[in-house]
């Protein structure tokens, strides 16, 4: 039998044997029985995070009080469950007792209290009866519509309101985005597979194509990662000469209405050249783009038949699952967002636009704690030479800020 044990990176570098270990090596007769300890390293953008774990029974209730936290706007105690998950999430087993966590970074008291009442009991109350308020429930399904966010949740919760149809019955004023939320919210609340990303991806590029020829297009944000299900498709657009990318979101968004694609759209332009400001600063990088937040009217036969046409490589009940859903229906709602980036910043725009959250946060940290920089989906800039580090490739951006190449199926923590 392996045993292997894990070491956080300050005792690896410090104590190359740790307690447990030297007691292995003692009481293990035949130097096989001694596995090489593994470094699990406190950022998360140091680690190699699959998309499959060991570790779910453990991370989503983790991530529900991560989720609760959000709710209640306690960001630190939020990024403390979700810090927890992710390390478990990069486990090469299954956890089985405490012991097996006690050299592992980022597990905090209560992130631990959890674990030991699951291990032990086979769930957590805390996480059951969170799971159960009624608070939390208003405040998922609340916040589960397009436009609305945990402060405005939060009143309507507090008004005595609970679902997307008591803000029908109440009269509630909505913006444009929350009127999409309410009348789209099964379908946006219905996962999209990576079959429909597809079938939206060859749309976007025939519109792209269409307004700019030479355009290059990337799929980013959870399905470049590998995901099967999102809860949006994201993409991310430049063209490699400089400045040909101006002012094309209006060109793309115009094309795509004609053919009476878009159910709603909202489009944002770049501040980010207009503004000059100086170094960017994180982490609220994410809406200075040419960015149109939109909801994609997807019909349902032109999934069905390109799923026929690639049947092979596709789980079947992709399909029946959407017509079940939709039944009476020809077409369905989908979010997607699409960013245009200057070539310049695309490897910069690429690596931020990929994920995961958590991942993306770890990284502004490591770059603003570890190598006095600072990284935005724009730029890096470092602040001991004080100028801009260009990069033309996500590798170069690691190469920049001294850590390992992860690669985008290897983010998701
Ligand atoms: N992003 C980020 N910080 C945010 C929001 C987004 O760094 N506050 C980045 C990381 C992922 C990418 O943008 C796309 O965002 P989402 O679509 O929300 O995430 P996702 O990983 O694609 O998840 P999903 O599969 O649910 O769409
Ligand atoms: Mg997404």
């Amino acid at each position: 039998l392996l045993h292997i044990s894990w070491l956080t990176e300050s005792m690896a570098s410090g104590n190359p044997v740790p307690i447990q270990d030297r007691h292995r090596l003692k009481t293990s007769p035949k130097p096989c029985e001694v596995t090489p300890a593994i470094i699990m390293k406190s950022y998360a953008c140091q680690r190699r995070t699959p998309l499959k774990h060991h570790n779910s029974f453990l991370t989503e209730p983790l991530e529900i009080l991560a989720e609760n936290a959000e709710f209640s706007e306690n960001e630190g105690r939020s990024l403390a469950f979700r810090r927890s998950a992710a390390v478990l999430k990069a486990l090469p087993r299954a956890v089985r007792a405490m012991d097996e966590l006690k050299d592992l970074p980022c597990l905090g008291e209560h992130s631990l209290r959890v674990i030991k009442e699951i291990l032990e009991d086979g769930a957590s109350s805390e996480v059951e009866s969170t799971r159960q308020s009624e608070q939390f429930q208003a405040m998922k399904a609340l916040t589960g519509v397009f436009g609305v966010g945990v402060r405005t949740a939060d009143r309507w919760f507090r008004e005595g309101l609970r679902s997307p149809l008591d803000l029908i019955h109440t009269g509630q004023k909505l913006n444009h985005a929350q009127q999409a939320g309410v009348q789209h919210y099964n379908d946006l609340n219905t996962p999209v597979t990576k079959k429909e990303a597809t079938v939206i991806s060859d749309i976007v590029e025939r519109a792209v194509k269409a307004v700019l020829p030479g355009a290059i297009i990337i799929l980013t944000g959870g399905f470049r990662r590998g995901k099967e299900v999102g809860h949006d498709v994201d993409f991310l657009i430049t063209h490699p000469e400089e400045g040909a990318e101006e002012r094309l979101m209006p060109k793309i968004v115009n094309w795509l209405d004609e053919q009476g694609l878009l159910l709603y759209q909202k489009t944002t332009r770049n501040s980010y050249l207009e503004s000059k400001e100086g170094p960017a600063r994180p982490p609220s990088n994410m809406d200075r783009f040419e960015r149109c937040f939109s909801i994609f009217k997807l019909e349902q036969t032109k999934v069905n038949s390109d799923t026929q046409v690639e049947a092979s490589s596709y789980n079947s009940s992709t399909t029946d699952r959407t017509e079940e859903y939709h039944s009476g229906s020809t077409w369905r709602a989908v979010r997607v967002d699409l960013v245009v980036s200057p070539y310049s910043q695309f490897a910069f725009a690429t690596l931020g636009w990929t994920g995961s959250k958590l991942f993306e946060r770890e990284l502004r940290r490591w770059a603003g704690q570890e190598k006095g920089m600072s990284l935005s989906s724009h730029a890096l800039y470092d602040s001991k030479q004080q100028r801009y580090l260009q990069a033309n490739s996500e590798e170069e951006i690691f190469t920049h800020l001294g850590l390992e190449y992860i690669p985008p199926s290897e983010r998701n923590a």
